[in-house]
């Protein structure tokens, strides 16, 4: 038998699992141990110890919490408690999530399991958990003043129900809910069918993540709440490129990717490289004939998706959100389109009154990754993350899919970059440029390079989060 913490190689530990076993009959009679996440690193997948079996899910920046087996019952401790979480190297929101982290640990139990999971509130309001998807009782389907009290601050309510039907699913409160999930408390839940599922496939390697969105200043560390629109932090499981792990898996392996969107605007998911299908929802496995190919799966506000495709291409791949905005990180939005304005001489000018002022944009925005620009203690560039030929000019909702034909199974380490066979990279043209060939009726000309006008005007803007002159 295999001991957890071979699991675990070296990425960070779980503190203080309880095995059933080791757990006397008294103790049984209380509250499960509460175990907690102290970092943001992605932890390898928790193999099942008791009960059916079935191959975990990895939650990307997260982890699985562990249960103990109460005569037959899976009992879980969920914890909703502020909690510091690091969204990207030198960059930490204080949130409110689960268990030490936002958002909360991954359920993973067994169709027909029956579960039951103590929600413990350390929160300094009331607050309750909606179990998104699952069909249950009423009173367990956690909305506060509609289907049960409100869990108010230091109480322990009790949840119980049969996991019925397997899929993707989520939790998240059903009180004051703008505030809580504003804060980043939500949660993934997987169920894994008892038995082979016409409609679900087994696949080699099964990844999930929440979308999640914030608004947080510059400088300061905890999300404004009231915004409705206009967030400036993208996240994947709040995580923000390039503080989001990849998913690293083996050429040939069969890949699902679970995602459940928990922000105020949808969310096109595209993958490189290769084409997916939608096999399930937060509704249930898809039937195969309304299956069709995709590389771009939209996921609107509420909704979850799980996408599977074969990993046969080796590289590293883009996963992400395709509102290019929201592959972006904080930085105001008010800036003015400035391309093809030219600035020389007028920057000059400005720099002698504002000395950190800087020309933004003239050229495109590509600069902002490379500049050196003074940034407040927390927070993060709007554009960064180095890859092997350069900046990447990404932010929020981008990570990389690494497929590699060596990833040894059950390996979810990352090994570096792709190493890209002779003659296979893009590369620059060193021979004779010809003059391009123009059609006579677009009139042989193109059009002019730079505004003509002398009567520009242009206002002094200055980059979002400078606000001490
Ligand atoms: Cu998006």
């Amino acid at each position: 038998m295999v001991s957890r913490r071979d699991f675990f190689l070296g990425a960070g530990a779980i503190t203080a699992a309880v095995a059933a076993s080791s757990v006397s009959r008294t103790a049984m009679a209380g509250l499960p141990e509460i175990v907690s996440q102290g970092g943001p690193d992605t932890q390898p997948p928790l193999q099942p110890k008791n009960g059916a079996p079935y191959r975990p899910v990895v939650t990307l920046n997260g982890w699985t919490l562990p249960w103990r087996m109460n005569n037959g019952v899976k009992e879980f401790h969920l914890v909703a408690e502020p909690v510091v979480r690091e969204m990207a190297p030198g960059f930490k929101a204080h949130l409110w999530g689960y268990n030490g982290q936002s958002p909360g640990p991954t359920i993973e139990v067994v169709e027909g399991d029956r579960v039951r999971i103590f929600v413990t509130n350390r929160l300094p309001e009331h607050t309750s958990i909606h179990w998104h998807g699952q069909r249950l009782p009423n009173g367990m389907d956690g909305v506060s003043g509609l289907t049960q009290k409100a869990i108010q601050p230091g109480k322990t309510f009790v949840y119980e129900f049969v996991a019925r039907r397997p899929g993707t699913f989520m939790y998240h409160p059903h009180a004051d809910e703008m505030t809580q999930m504003a804060m980043g408390m939500m949660g993934f839940w997987v169920t894994h069918p008892k038995e082979p599922h016409p409609l679900i496939e087994e696949v080699d390697r099964d990844f999930c993540f929440l979308l999640s969105a914030y608004d947080i200043e510059p400088g300061s560390f905890t999300p404004k709440i009231m915004t409705m629109l206009d967030f400036n932090l993208w996240t994947f499981n709040s995580r923000i490129f390039p503080g989001i792990d990849p998913l690293v898996v083996r050429k040939g392996d069969r890949v699902r990717i679970r995602v459940g969107n928990l922000t105020m605007t949808n969310h096109p998911i595209h993958l490189h490289g290769h084409e997916f299908e939608v096999t399930g929802t937060d509704g249930g496995p898809v039937p195969k004939s309304a299956r069709w190919p995709e590389v771009t799966t939209d996921v609107a506000v509420g909704q979850m998706r799980q996408v599977e495709f074969i990993a046969d291409e080796e590289g590293d791949w883009a996963l992400h959100c395709h509102k290019s905005h929201h592959t972006m990180n904080a930085m105001g939005h008010d800036v003015p389109t400035m391309i093809g304005v030219d600035h020389r001489g007028l920057a000059k000018k400005i720099t002698g009154l504002i000395p950190d002022y800087m020309v933004m944009g003239e050229r495109g925005m590509a600069d902002m990754a490379e500049m050196e620009m003074p940034l407040p203690d927390n927070t993060a560039p709007m554009m960064t993350g180095d890859g092997p030929f350069g900046s990447v000019e990404m932010g929020g909702m981008f990570t990389v899919l690494k497929v590699r034909a060596d990833q040894q199974p059950g390996d979810y380490r990352d090994h570096g970059w792709y190493r890209h066979p002779e003659g296979t990279v893009a590369s620059e043209w060193r021979g004779v440029l010809a003059e391009p060939a123009r059609s006579s009726r677009a009139g042989g000309q193109s059009m002019p390079r730079q505004q003509a006008s002398p009567d520009v005007e242009v206002n002094v803007r200055k980059p979002a989060g400078h606000t001490d002159h």
